[in-house]
C-alpha cells in the first residue's frame, strides 16, 4: 500500500453503497476515516460540489472527491498497489462485471422490500439508524424525529423501483433462490472466484450486507436459510481474508480461469431477475434516443437534480407485471461489461459466450445502447454514438 494519508470516506452504517465501498477500502488496505453524512463539512462543502445528497463520496488527501462506489474502487485501483479486484482471465473478468452489476443494480428490489416492508422486526431499528446519522448521541426520541424526513424520502423510492405488493411474492421467491444458490456457492468457495475477493463480491455485498443481513427481518431469513451466504457476509466485513474454513485455498482466483459450477445457478438468476429489466432499459433508452436524435454529447442524461429517470417502463418478471423507473445508471454498468468483452481476442470472446449462452445470457453483450454512456461531473451523460 503506497497510500500513506488517510482518504476521507463519508458514508453511513445502513447505507448499501457504503458497505460496498468500506468492505474493498479495508479489505484493501486503504487507510480511511469514515464521516457521517452529517459531519458539517458534508453537506457545506461535498453536497454542493457533487450537486446532490449522496453517499459514499471519497475525498482524497489532495481533495479531489470520488463518488460512486465503483469510480472509487478504480481510483484506488488506478492510483494504489492493492491488488486488483479485476479478474484478468476473460470469464472471471466479465462474470465479475455482470454480478457487480447485478449486485449494485439488480438486487435493489429485495434490499428494499425487505427493508421497508416488515414494519414490525424492522421500523424502530431502521429509525435509529437513520436518526443516529444526523443525531448520532441522541435520545431514542430524538433519533426517531430526526429519522422522518429521509426515511420518508427513502420509502418514496418503493414505487418507482416495483417493490409494490403485487410483486412481492415475486421479490421474495427470486431472493429466496439466490440464496440458496450462493448458499451452494459459499460452501464450497469462500469468494465467488476463490480464494479473494473481486469485484462480483463487493457488488454483491452491497445489498446482502446494510439492508439484507443488516436489518432485523432478513438478517433472520438470512441466518435461518443460508448460512453460509452469513458467513461470507461477515468474511467480506472483516477486513482480511477471514477464511478459516478453507486453510488450502490461496488467496488467489481459481486457476485456469475457472467458473465453479456453483456459480452457473447465481448467473441463470442474473437472467431470470434482473434480465427482463436489462433489456426493456436498452429498449427505452434507445427508443428515447430514436425521439432526441440532437443530443448532444456531454448533455446529462437527466439535467433536473430533482428527478431520477427518463420515464417508466413495464416489465415481466416471473410472469408478473412490475412498472419500474428506467435506471439508466444501470446501463453504464452494462456498458462496462460489454467493454471488457470488446477488449477481449476472438477465441477469448467465443470462451465467455459459451459460458453467457449457457446461462441464457448472451443478450448482455448484443443489447446495447445506440449512444455511449458517460459519467462526468458525478453524474451520467451521453456520449457518442455507438457502431
Ligand atoms: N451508484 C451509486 C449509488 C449511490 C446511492 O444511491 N447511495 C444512496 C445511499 S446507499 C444515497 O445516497 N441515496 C440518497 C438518495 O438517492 O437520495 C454508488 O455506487 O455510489
Amino acid at each position: 500500500m503506497n497510500q500513506s494519508a488517510p482518504v476521507i470516506f463519508y458514508g453511513s452504517p445502513l447505507s448499501l453503497y457504503s458497505g460496498k465501498a468500506r468492505s474493498y477500502l479495508r479489505k484493501s488496505g486503504i487507510p480511511y476515516e469514515e464521516r457521517l453524512a452529517s459531519h458539517p463539512d458534508f453537506f457545506q462543502k461535498i453536497v454542493p460540489q457533487i450537486g446532490r445528497f449522496v453517499i459514499p463520496v471519497v475525498q482524497t488527501p489532495a481533495g479531489d472527491l470520488v463518488q460512486d462506489t465503483t469510480e472509487i474502487i478504480d481510483h484506488f485501483e488506478d492510483t494504489t498497489d492493492a491488488p486488483s479486484v479485476y479478474p484478468e482471465s476473460p470469464k472471471q473478468k466479465i462474470t465479475a462485471l455482470i454480478l457487480e452489476m447485478f449486485g449494485d443494480e439488480g438486487l435493489i428490489r429485495p434490499a428494499m422490500h425487505y427493508r421497508w416492508n416488515f414494519d414490525e422486526d424492522n421500523k424502530d431499528f431502521i429509525a435509529l439508524e437513520f436518526g443516529r446519522i444526523f443525531n448520532p448521541t441522541g435520545t431514542d426520541e430524538e433519533a426517531r424525529e430526526i429519522a422522518k424526513a429521509p426515511m420518508a424520502r427513502m420509502k418514496a423510492l418503493l414505487t418507482p423501483l416495483g417493490v409494490m405488493p403485487d410483486n412481492f411474492a415475486v421479490i421474495e421467491a427470486g431472493y429466496a433462490e439466490l440464496l440458496a444458490a450462493l448458499n451452494t456457492h459459499f460452501t464450497q468457495n469462500p469468494y465467488i472466484f476463490g480464494g479473494k475477493p473481486s469485484i462480483a463480491d463487493y457488488g454483491l455485498y452491497a445489498p446482502l450486507y446494510a439492508h439484507l443481513a443488516r436489518d432485523p427481518a432478513p438478517s433472520i431469513l438470512m441466518k435461518k436459510t443460508a448460512n453460509r451466504v452469513w458467513r461470507w457476509v461477515e468474511r467480506m466485513t472483516a477486513a482480511d481474508m477471514d477464511k478459516p474454513e478453507f486453510p488450502d485455498m490461496a488467496d488467489t482466483y481459481l486457476d485456469n480461469d475457472e467458473i465453479a459450477e456453483t456459480l452457473l445457478p447465481v448467473l441463470s438468476l442474473v437472467g431470470t431477475d434482473h434480465g427482463p429489466e436489462l433489456k426493456a432499459l436498452v429498449a427505452f433508452m434507445n427508443d428515447w434516443l430514436d425521439k432526441n436524435p440532437t443530443i448532444e454529447s456531454g448533455a446529462k442524461i437527466v439535467p433536473d437534480p430533482e428527478k431520477r429517470s427518463l420515464g417508466s417502463m413495464c416489465i415481466t418478471i416471473r410472469g408478473q407485471q412490475f412498472t419500474v423507473m428506467a435506471r439508466h445508471y444501470t446501463l453504464w454498468m452494462l456498458q462496462r461489461v460489454q467493454d471488457a468483452f470488446d477488449g477481449l481476442t476472438a477465441s477469448e470472446q467465443q470462451d465467455v459466450l459459451l459460458l453467457l449462452e449457457k446461462t441464457g445470457l448472451g443478450y448482455l453483450i448484443t443489447e446495447r445502447c445506440t449512444r455511449r454512456i458517460n459519467r462526468e461531473g458525478y453524474s451520467e451523460v451521453w456520449g457518442e454514438k455507438r457502431t
